[in-house]
Parts: C-alpha cells; sequence; structure tokens
C-alpha cells in the first residue's frame, strides 16, 4: 500500500523546517477507506480519510477521476470528526478510479495525496 503526499511549501514552511515540533502539524494521512490500491464491490463506496491532525474542512477538497479521467468534486459530509475526511461516491461504474485529497491542516499547510481503487 503507497500513498503518495506531496506537501505544499509555502513561507510558512521555512519556519516549519526550522522548528520540527508542535508547530508543525501539517495533515498527514492515516489511513483511509477505501486504502490506496483496494478493490471494492457495488457502485455505491464510503470514502473516508483520516488524519494525524484537524483539517480546515472548509478549505479541503475531494475530488473523484473517473476510469474515463472524468473528476467529479465531492462535498465533505460536515459531521465527521475534526481529523477526518467523509464523503459518499454513487454509481461508480466498474474500472481504476483516483480519489484525490487537498487538506489545509491547522498550521496552515496543504497536503495533498491520491488514492488508486478499483470498483469491480
Ligand atoms: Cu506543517
Amino acid at each position: 500500500m503507497r500513498v503518495f503526499v506531496r506537501i505544499a511549501i509555502l513561507p510558512s514552511a521555512i519556519w516549519c523546517l526550522a522548528a520540527p515540533n508542535a508547530a508543525c502539524a501539517h495533515a498527514i494521512i492515516v489511513s483511509s477507506s477505501p486504502a490506496a490500491g483496494a478493490t471494492v464491490s457495488g457502485d455505491a463506496v464510503a470514502i473516508s480519510l483520516h488524519f494525524n491532525s484537524r483539517i480546515d474542512r472548509a478549505r479541503s477538497k475531494l475530488t473523484l477521476l473517473a476510469p474515463n479521467g472524468a473528476a467529479q468534486a465531492l462535498t465533505p459530509a460536515a459531521d465527521a470528526p475534526a481529523d477526518e475526511l467523509k464523503a459518499e461516491a454513487a454509481r461508480l461504474s466498474s474500472g481504476a478510479w483516483h480519489l484525490r485529497w487537498q487538506v489545509l491542516s491547522v498550521d496552515g499547510h496543504i497536503t495533498r495525496g491520491d488514492i488508486p481503487f478499483i470498483v469491480h
């Protein structure tokens, strides 16, 4: 299982590198459903991304990429815990999908990643 994480370097990131402590708490993904590389059955998928710190949900994005490359924005559920993004995806065709996430953590840093999964 491999999850790619890129950290956007903002001016405050320099401070972050100089002081790698509690002031540097950008959001790293801890676990996800579906997991990277997972195969899921059926055409409806409950999406849940768990991060190591609180995130700013209003400034975070979830995008589903279909097997044909079409992108669809998902609206994160408002009632999820402060360190999770949850969404529902329905009517998924069979094939190779990607879930792209971008989150803003409370320390002001943006992290992003891409979770590939198969709908069977
Ligand atoms: Cu940070």
